[in-house]
């Protein structure tokens, strides 16, 4: 394939960030000026294929993944927004193939239907990095690392703390009338929010009223919400798989005439999240999202160091899980108990998402 394996690369922070401040790119193509020293710097070109821009989690991961995949650190971005469909997420990566790029970045939509385009890459020479999303293909070879967060472990968290809340709260189990706004079908949070509240539903006798997808929109998840509220009047938990459906939901419940919060003894409906955006945790201080389990979106620097690491030949984690916690709107549940560990949840106050970066 393409040239750059001759080539040799500055990754100096020194050198790059020195260039591409000081305007000294002669790839620019800018005019060369007289006495002026000119650098030719020879970067990483990098093809990031992102979902689209469905949710304040999805911004912030686009934002800082552009941030640490910069010039400034050595590396020539080209991204594509794929508008949450996979067909264009395809053309994106032939297209990075085409264009000879050194890496490409992939946030995978859904996990199925990656085979035949990876492979395209593979036979190109072009090692894929999967971020977010897990990609589910016959030969894990076809991509070399994954970085992003365990949902299913996120979702242990959120059940656990709902069973000690209800416990606490002396609600029976079988009084838990709990309602599921999916995520997008077939997309590895989705899967792994989803199941585990299935799984923890029939381990504790919950009731799951309906599953209904919203592809992590809020404006779907009001329809979707609303649309439950006038089936199934009796449910007091809506588990929202993530922040931006948590929005959309609240205002489904107020427009009907419903209260969120904490106490569904006293008839409130209570809201769990997943994201903890800055959107989410600020309904966490009005309690009216009672917990917000963090994914966290910053996973730039991750990636550019796994992209160096792969760069230089040496040994690599094929995956690595970002660190996450878990915010509460009150002191109810301190801590769980997760395998075996003790986990804590975090009391949201204003001083803390004041410090929040996204
Ligand atoms: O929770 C949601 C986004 O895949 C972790 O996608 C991501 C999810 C995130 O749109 O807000």
């Amino acid at each position: 394939m393409s040239n750059y394996k001759n080539k040799i690369r500055s990754f100096g922070m020194l050198l790059a960030g020195l260039a591409a401040s000081m305007f000294f790119l002669t790839s620019c193509g800018k005019e060369e000026k007289p006495g002026v020293v000119y650098y030719d710097v020879d970067y990483i070109t990098v093809g990031f294929s992102q979902v689209g821009a469905e949710s304040d989690w999805r911004v912030a991961n686009t934002e800082d993944i552009k941030n640490s995949l910069s010039r400034y650190n050595g590396i020539d971005l080209i991204f594509d927004d794929a508008q949450q469909k996979q067909d264009k997420q395809i053309l994106a990566i032939r297209k990075f193939i085409q264009q000879e790029v050194n890496y490409i970045v992939l946030a995978p939509v859904t996990e199925k239907g990656w085979d035949t385009v990876l492979k395209e890459a593979n036979e190109a020479g072009i090692p894929v990095i999967v971020v977010d999303r897990k990609v589910d293909v016959k030969d894990d070879s076809l991509f070399k690392a994954w970085v992003g967060s365990d949902f299913s472990r996120e979702s242990e968290i959120a059940c656990l703390w709902l069973k000690e809340y209800a416990d606490k709260k002396r609600v029976q189990a079988g009084d838990i009338n709990i309602v599921d706004i999916q995520g997008t079908l077939g997309a590895t949070a989705q899967i792994g929010r989803t199941s585990g509240l299935e799984s923890a539903a029939r381990k504790y006798g919950w009731n799951i009223l309906a599953s209904v997808p919203a592809d992590y929109a809020q404006s779907k998840a009001e329809e979707v919400m609303t649309d439950l509220l006038r089936k199934y009047p009796e449910v007091n938990v809506v588990y929202c798989e993530n922040d931006n459906e948590a929005l959309g939901t609240i205002d489904a419940i107020e427009k009907a005439g419903r209260k969120v919060g904490t106490d569904i003894t006293k008839g409130e409906i209570l809201i769990i999240s997943f994201d903890a955006t800055h959107a989410g945790l600020s309904r966490v201080l009005e309690k009216k999202i009672a917990l917000d389990v963090e994914c966290n979106p910053l996973q730039g620097e991750t990636i550019r160091d796994l992209i160096k690491t792969v760069d230089s030949g040496e040994e690599f984690p094929k995956y690595t899980y970002v660190e996450e916690k878990a915010f509460s709107a009150d002191e109810t549940v301190s801590s769980i108990e997760l395998s075996g560990d003790k986990y804590e949840i975090t009391l949201l106050t204003e001083e803390i998402l004041e410090e929040r970066q996204y």
